[in-house]
């Protein structure tokens, strides 16, 4: 029975362990700027994890085997642990999640405490029950008013967000369904929700955030190739939570500038 305990504790900690290692289930890559010191952070997290996870599961493959019952029965011990034992694994373990930690928040902060830079592409994000939209202040580079009392969600887009048409700031306001990005440059983001809290999360742009209601959060990320991405909501917000889904199209600066005269020119 202790060899049959060892060899599934074994043989479940190889399989565990191969699947990470093959990246059989992985990541799409990575296309904003801050993705390669992401991944690398996320590999060095899981190496450490590794070797902790494959030696604690082999050492207890390895004490279940030992340990067995072999029929030579004596009273049991109970042992009242190991003080020194205990000071030295908790500790370890203090050590590494510490400095874990240390090791990823210049990278997650950069994108949180620090502002975007003078230039960046300014875009508001707005999820709601089951929808993201995407708004462009305009040539005013200022967001219009938006109320509460006026958001009509089967009416899309403007109404959708509840965009106050009567205020000047709104007048050149863009509200999309889809976010178009233009390469190469930061985008400063501004996270809302005017219902529950949903997270926008765009796993190609290493870059997931909650939008909460009664919150405007502020980020940063710069894509850094052209192509479609997907977004979804990674937080459970309701029944259509599975359908919450939008695309980023980060296209050339040009496609950009001509994409958003067009919406302008829509109005
Ligand atoms: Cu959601």
């Amino acid at each position: 029975m202790g060899l049959a305990l060892l060899l599934v504790i074994w043989l479940i900690t190889f399989a565990s362990t191969y699947f990470f290692i093959a990246k059989t289930w992985w990541f799409p890559v990575g296309y904003s700027a801050a993705a390669a010191a992401i991944d690398h952070q996320f590999t060095v997290t899981f190496i450490l994890m590794g070797i902790v996870f494959v030696l604690a599961q082999g050492a207890l493959g390895l004490f279940a085997w030992r340990y067995r019952d072999r029929g030579d029965a004596h009273p049991v011990q109970y042992s009242h642990g190991n003080i020194t034992l205990e000071v030295i694994w908790t500790a370890l373990t203090a050590v590494l999640f510490i400095g874990l930690n240390l090791a990823g928040s210049p990278i997650w902060a950069a994108e949180r405490f620090e502002p975007a830079h003078p230039g960046s592409v300014p875009v508001e994000v707005t999820g709601m029950q089951f929808a993201w939209y995407f708004r462009y202040p305009g040539a005013d580079g200022k967001y219009g008013a938006t109320n509460p009392k006026l958001i009509d969600p089967s009416s899309g887009n403007e109404a959708a967000i509840g965009l106050d048409t009567s205020d000047p700031a709104a007048k050149d306001d863009v509200v999309t369904g889809t976010m178009y990005l233009p390469v190469n440059r930061e985008v400063d983001l501004t996270l809302r929700a005017v219902d529950v809290i949903h997270s926008f999360f765009v796993p190609n742009m290493r870059f997931k955030q909650d939008a909460v209601p009664g919150l405007a959060i502020r980020m940063h990320f710069t894509p850094i190739a052209v192509g479609d991405y997907e977004i979804a909501c990674a937080e459970l917000c309701g029944l259509g939570h599975y359908k919450m889904h939008g695309m980023v199209k980060v296209v050339s600066q040009d496609d950009y500038d001509k994409w958003l005269a067009a919406r302008e020119a829509a109005k």
